[in-house]
């Protein structure tokens, strides 16, 4: 056997996988696709890559040294499952099957469980960074066993992007660990994404620049504590003109957000984790409204503010602007963070969260500066009780919050919807109070359903006897 590495699935991301593993060193490897001609069309276009060329699946175990160890890249679901069937059906006991789609963390739970009992390792990778990424270096996540790693971590270590001198490939946590962190690294993309989609609505509707006098803005912001993929690519998209119009390009995008579903299933999770993703959720459902292009049509004369908004002074709202995103932004982290301790909790593992932040600073969606922060933050505690508390973030609250309560107010004013601005504020709002109205919320509960309440004073469980003379009485527990 020739090769040390097989990628299974050849559409875009598997080609460009392949091609980043036949790169490097010390790899040979081989190529399988159902449809036989894509991996023909793979090999003719580069021979440099010095492929191994596996029309079946029984080729592609002949052709592998052992551990045998292939990556799937195929569409998520079904095909995910055939294809793991079709390799467990060729492979022995001690080889490596890893599932690099994005596959959810509960589906890679229950394959890999399944795939233990064959005693074939299966590892499930999150793998971030588009087809770029894919072939140029991606951010890796992969889950599964220490000891699949230890045959893995070279290989994928070999084709990570590279971060300040650090590949961007940890392993995760055991089973679906990789693939969690992927989902969660998902869902804050969508928050950064709407964030800043509301820092560039606000500017537009408040100062009256143009896109491209934005994209300026955002040049300027990007050198600064916001560097990020994403601040440099929305930079880029505002300054594009439309061909067939010269207007803006962003003008005549029609204002329909979609979405493939990572965000929901990063909310779905948190919902049933008991976390408040509220940043994220936000995000999420900010792009279904956009969507309802009926609905919207239809509520387009619903009354709003009376008066027209126009801000005095263009360059200090710029700069609120800056630093409401900057703490929203953090704030999305922090609930992002807070799902991946509650998720560990959950399933046993054992997550570092500085290298889940060190992975992301290269290679995917979300890389930005602020990264190396977050890292800095779990190395100083690993046990922070949240991110945004630490020292630094703390810091950039203290500096932030104002700017960014003006920023929601004169939004709510103006009747601009910033849906990711202001939950993130009254996230932080309620995080940071020293007492909540939940204690109503308790006092109600406990009125139509007899659901007790806890007191400030004395431990134990309580109940008042609403119905009847609404004295209290010391309840059972039944939850
Ligand atoms: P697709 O998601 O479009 O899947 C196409 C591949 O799946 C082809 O190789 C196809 O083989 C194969 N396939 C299908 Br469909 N059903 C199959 C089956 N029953 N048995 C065997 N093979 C089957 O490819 P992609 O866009 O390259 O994405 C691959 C994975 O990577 C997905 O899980 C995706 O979510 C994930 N991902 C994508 C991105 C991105 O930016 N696109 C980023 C990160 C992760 P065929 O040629 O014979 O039809």
């Amino acid at each position: 056997p020739q090769a040390n590495i097989a990628v299974v699935g050849l559409a875009v991301m598997g080609s460009n996988l392949a091609r980043n593993l036949a790169s490097r060193e010390g790899n040979t490897v081989a190529v399988y696709n159902r449809t036989t001609a894509k991996t023909d069309d793979l090999i003719a276009a580069h021979p440099e890559a010095g492929f191994v060329k596996a029309a079946t699946m029984q080729e592609l175990a002949d052709s592998l040294q052992r551990p045998r160890t292939a990556i799937i890249m195929v569409k998520a679901g079904r095909a995910t499952d055939a294809v793991i069937d079709e390799l467990v059906s060729v492979f022995e006991p001690g080889d490596i099957i890893v599932d690099g789609g994005n596959a959810l963390f509960t589906d890679t739970i229950r394959r890999e469980a399944a795939v233990r009992e064959t005693g074939i390792h299966f590892v499930g990778c999150g793998i971030s960074g588009g087809e770029e990424g894919a072939l140029n270096g991606p951010s890796l996540m992969p889950g599964g066993t220490a000891e699949s790693y230890e045959t893995l971590g070279p290989i994928l270590t070999g084709i990570a992007a590279v971060a300040e001198g650090e590949p961007c490939v940890t392993h995760v946590g055991t089973d679906g660990a990789g693939h969690f962190v992927k989902m969660v690294h998902n869902g804050i993309e969508y928050a950064d994404m709407q964030l800043i989609a509301e820092a560039y609505d606000l500017i537009r509707r408040g100062t009256g620049k143009s896109p491209a006098e934005i994209a300026d803005v955002f040049d300027e912001w990007n050198r600064g504590e916001l560097e990020s993929y994403l601040i440099e690519i929305t930079a880029e998209v505002l300054r594009q003109v439309d061909a067939a119009t010269g207007q803006p390009l962003v003008d005549v995008i029609l204002d329909a957000a979609g979405a493939k579903g990572t965000g929901a299933w990063t909310v779905q999770t948190a919902l049933d984790l008991g976390v408040p993703v509220s940043g994220i959720a936000e995000a999420v459902f900010a792009r279904s409204l956009s969507s309802r292009l009926a609905q919207r049509a239809a509520a387009s004369d619903l009354p709003g503010p009376a008066e027209a908004w126009q801000v005095d002074d263009a360059d200090a709202f710029i700069e609120d602007v800056r630093k409401a995103l900057f703490a929203s932004k953090i704030v999305a982290y922090s609930q992002g963070f807070d799902e991946i301790v509650a998720a560990a909790e959950e399933h046993g593992w054992d997550i570092r969260k500085g290298e889940v932040a060190r992975i992301w600073r290269a290679g995917c969606i979300i890389r930005a500066r602020f990264l190396n922060d977050i890292t800095d933050a779990y190395a100083a505690d690993p046990d922070l009780p949240a991110l945004i508390l630490a020292p630094y973030f703390r810091d950039a609250m203290a500096e932030t919050q104002e700017a960014w309560r003006r920023v929601v107010v004169a939004a709510a004013q103006a009747g601009i919807p910033s849906p990711a601005f202001s939950s993130s504020l009254a996230y932080y709002d309620g995080l940071r109070a020293d007492r909540l109205p939940a204690a109503l919320v308790q006092g109600q509960r406990d009125f139509f359903g007899a659901h007790t309440y806890r007191r400030v004073d004395r431990e134990g469980t309580f109940h008042t006897q609403w119905s009847g003379d609404r004295t209290e009485v010391e309840a059972v527990d039944t939850h």
